[in-house]
């Protein structure tokens, strides 16, 4: 570990940066200098409507430090009536959409009066209208979108609070922390008075007025304080709420034993709203949320959005000490609150729910959505050192890697000290806006070992790609290990990074762990490790559990993989040696090379067969890689070329073992609200068995998935079973669609699913029928859901959107540049969809960048587009 470096890249700090309009300014982390002047306390007072609200500010103001600049207040978008200083009216410029203001004194209260548009805000940033309601998003900066304020993550305030409406309009009045005072207004209004303890930075600010109802519950806290909770929804949504409150007295108690957090106030408020950009938000007490991420009942949700209810209701709870108790210092450091949160959030799901399934979750969501991010022209480190704008680094790397990097901290000190380190983390900084440094001192100074070799981790982008062979002489067997680390934007010359990686030896006869379990550290650009006592064929075992987010390549046979598949002690390593089993068969397919099917449908029968494994686990074993996955282990990609590979694969696994397919998809005996991991695992196993059968004979396929369809007693079946219709050529298909639509059209976000089926079918026609789709009448482009739903899903899909005559990347062109006139946010996500195209063969790659190009001249481009096209395009 001594050789490697953990200062900030020189060669890649100086490295040009992406060519930038001047309107289109980047951020850089090494600017950062502390606000020029604190806000310790804030009132606001808001006289609520629709269409116009009015907002009154009070800012008390200290200046921080010696200097002599003016307070400068962020501002987006605000119509200003009037500023005072003191009570009097003051002098003020704008600068640009900021707020200027001399003051001489050191401290000064400062009141603004502005009116904001909620019903005009298509962007859905700062206040705005969803469904009737009123609602907010702040983070990362849409509070100057409601008020004038320094908005930055290191302005910390206490927040007095006071909304009023009209009581009809909006009969529930909510923000964070506690509610004071209320009372009644003349002319049908009311109004409520809030108050939150805890100073907070701006983007935690949250605001509700609605007419909602609540699902109320309680919370006694490991100090045996009472807790009060409640999910508010449309009163129809009730019924769908159990599950949310479910998951967050789960994640409430889980985080007091696992990570010795409690809770800090008397109440906890969770709001639905059917208008999101993301997922959800973790505002102090009020968590607003995706209604995608709390309704479910077993008609409408499948066993997966039930996961994802539970992960994302812990997420946003975790948040309360992992970012609100303690923040960022700077949006650079996002990271230091995401990929903690995510980590806990991670290791929460396992522990309620089978840990080998869901880290193998975890990893495919990392290689379908960061790998490729980290190899492609949006590369940036988990703490990036530049931005346009924020919005978009809300990203897999920041997220999700950041989550690997965490859990290598706490692989290589282990549980014991990982918790003293946080222990010492949020005590050290609770209440302060802290870096990802102050965190890996905090784990250092608390467990007394260095890690600053890993700090590289935090600076250096791109996936490490780590080349393995075993060597056996003897009774000895050794390791050579081999990493490399390719150019990524402004990042032209890499260092080697240290990666601990999980390593044991199964004996090929035995197919014991003749060399137990080891953490091995590469931190070298070659390093052998040796293996003593190895009394038979060895066969390497290597990155188990997936200790590091890197890309391995073992010299390993087919049959040693075989075998792996079978005995590995390590659940992970046991599915990671099947699935490079079945890739091995797949480029080799695409790449035009004979292709040994044999092997594979050998492994695909064992597992199916075994007795020891559980459903759950062998569904995601058989489960062949996708195209996208696919796509990535080859140096020049031909869609077709791999989706033919993967076709032909999954015929002969279907041809050569359809008896024993057909017995999994039959396999029975639970009911559809029975939610343990047992029956999610037959449920699953049940349609990816399905699916594989579709591959053989279309027609019997076609039968069977329609049976499971009508048979359906919950949306699991019946959703996986549309899954594989839509797929088919048989009339049972539009048969189902139709029913499925009839039943469900009044149902926002089933008929999400129903859109997002058809944009992810594998067909020849499916941009004809995604193009139809934009027209429906349910096709809705300002709700982030609906277009994601049909754009962002048809993206993903590998084969339809790279269609060779151009057509997919002609339609998601058009959509990203229609939804960025209204939601910048949410059409720059769908931009990444293009970013790899220097690595498609030529035709598709000239009309992956002739459909950037187009996008980059349209006039009038928001931030959030610009940023992601030029980077894609430089
Ligand atoms: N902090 C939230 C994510 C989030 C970020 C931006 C948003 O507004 C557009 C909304 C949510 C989380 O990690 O859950
Ligand atoms: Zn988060």
């Amino acid at each position: 570990m001594a050789d490697v470096r953990t200062s900030n890249l020189p060669d890649a700090e100086t490295a040009p940066e992406a060519p930038l309009s001047p309107t289109h300014m980047a951020i850089r982390r090494e600017d950062y200098r502390p606000p020029d002047w604190l806000v310790p306390e804030i009132s606001l007072k808001f006289d609520l409507g629709i269409e116009t609200t009015r907002v009154r500010a009070t800012l008390s103001v200290e200046r921080n430090g010696q200097h002599d600049r003016p307070l400068n207040l962020d501002g987006d978008g605000l119509e200003l009536v009037a500023v005072s200083v003191n009570g009097q009216p003051a002098e003020h410029q704008m600068d640009g959409p900021a707020l200027v203001i001399d003051i001489a004194a050191d401290r000064a209260t400062v009141e603004t009066e502005v009116t904001i548009h909620p019903s005009a805000n298509t962007k859905l940033m700062g206040l705005y209208a969803s469904n009737g309601m009123l609602c907010t998003q702040c983070e990362a900066e849409g509070f100057r979108r409601i008020t004038f304020f320094p908005d930055r993550p290191d302005v910390l305030s206490k927040y007095t609070v006071r909304m009023e409406g009209n009581a009809a309009a909006f009969p529930i009045l909510l923000s964070n922390g506690n509610r004071v005072a209320e009372g009644k207004g003349g002319d049908g209004r009311h109004w409520a008075e809030y108050e939150d303890p805890f100073p907070k930075p701006c983007y935690l600010f949250a605001l509700v007025a609605g007419d909602l109802k609540a699902n109320r519950d309680s919370f006694t806290t490991m100090s045996g304080r009472k807790v009060d909770l409640a999910i508010w929804v449309r009163e129809a949504d009730l019924p769908k709420t159990q599950h949310a409150m479910n998951s967050l007295k789960l994640a409430m108690a889980w985080d007091e034993k696992v990570y010795g957090r409690e809770y800090d106030l008397d109440q906890f408020n969770i709001v639905a709203v059917s208008d999101f950009n993301m997922g959800a938000m973790e505002n102090k007490s009020l968590n607003i949320f995706n209604s995608a991420y709390v309704l479910a009942d077993q008609e409408t949700a499948t066993d997966a959005d039930f996961d994802n209810i539970a992960r994302v209701v812990a997420h946003e709870y975790f948040h309360n000490w992992s970012g609100d108790r303690v923040t960022c210092r700077d949006w650079f450091q996002l990271s230091l609150k995401e990929g903690f949160t995510v980590f806990r959030d991670q290791s929460f799901s396992a522990d309620v729910g089978s840990p080998a399934v869901k880290r193998i979750e975890d990893v495919r969501v990392l290689r379908a959505a960061q790998f490729p991010e980290d190899q492609g022209p949006l590369a940036h480190p988990v703490r990036p050192d530049s931005y346009i704008e924020i919005s978009n680094f809300y990203t897999a790397t920041v997220y999700n890697k950041g989550a690997e990097l965490i859990r290598m901290f706490h692989t290589v000190l282990g549980a014991e000290k990982f918790r003293k380190g946080t222990d010492l983390y949020f005590e050290r900084h609770d209440g302060e806006a802290a870096t990802c440094d102050d965190f890996v001192k905090a784990l250092e100074d608390a467990s007394g070992t260095d890690l600053s070799a890993f700090k590289i981790w935090y600076s250096q982008a791109g996936t490490p790609k780590v080349k393995a062979r075993l060597d056996h002489e003897g009774s000895t067997a050794t390791l050579h290990l081999e990493q490399h680390e390719d150019p990524t934007p402004r990042q032209p010359n890499k260092q080697p990074m240290p990666i601990p990686l999980k390593t044991a030896i199964i004996g090929e006869e035995s197919g014991a762990e003749i060399c137990p379990e080891r953490l091995i550290v590469l931190d070298q650009p070659k390093q052998s490790f040796r293996f003593e006592n190895v009394s038979e064929t060895p066969l390497l075992s290597i990155n188990r559990n997936f200790s590091a987010p890197i890309m391995i390549t073992a010299e390993r046979r087919p049959q040693e993989l075989d075998k792996l598949a079978q005995a590995d002690t390590d659940a992970f390593a046991r599915y990671e040696a099947m699935q490079e089993l079945m890739m091995a068969a797949l480029t080799a397919g695409a790449r035009g090379e004979p292709v040994d099917c044999d092997t594979v449908i050998k492994a695909i029968s064992a597992t199916l067969k075994s007795n020891a494994l559980d459903p759950a686990f062998k569904a995601e074993a058989i489960l062949v890689p996708s195209d996208t996955l696919v796509a990535e282990r080859m140096d020049v990609v031909d869609p077709d070329a791999i989706h033919a590979s993967r076709d032909r694969l999954r015929k002969a696994i279907a041809d050569a073992r359809g008896e024993e397919l057909l017995a999994a998809h039959r396999s029975d005996g639970v009911s559809g609200d029975d939610l343990s991991p047992k029956a999610k695992g037959i449920r699953r196993l049940r349609t990816v068995a399905l699916g594989l059968l579709s591959a053989g004979d279309e027609a019997t396929a076609a039968e069977l998935a329609k049976a499971q369809f009508d048979r359906a007693d919950n949306m699991t079946d019946r959703q996986g079973a549309l899954g594989v219709l839509v797929s088919l050529d048989a009339p049972q298909r539009q048969e189902a669609l139709d029913a499925f639509y009839n039943r469900f059209h009044d149902d926002a976000l089933v008929l999400d699913k129903w859109f997002a089926l058809q944009a992810a079918a594998q067909r020849r026609d499916t941009v004809d029928q995604v193009l139809k789709l934009a027209q429906h009448p349910d096709f809705v482009i300002t709700n982030p859901n609906r277009l994601r739903s049909l754009a962002g899903m048809f993206g993903g899909n590998h084969w339809a959107f790279h269609s060779a005559d151009g057509r997919g990347y002609k339609f998601l062109a058009d959509m990203i540049i229609a939804a960025d006139k209204l939601n910048p946010q949410v059409a720059a996500r769908m931009v990444p969809a293009f970013g790899r195209w220097r690595r498609f063969e030529p035709k598709r790659s000239a009309m992956m960048r002739e459909a950037l190009e187009r996008i980059a001249a349209t006039p009038g481009l928001s931030r959030d587009v610009y940023e992601q096209v030029s980077k894609s395009l430089a």
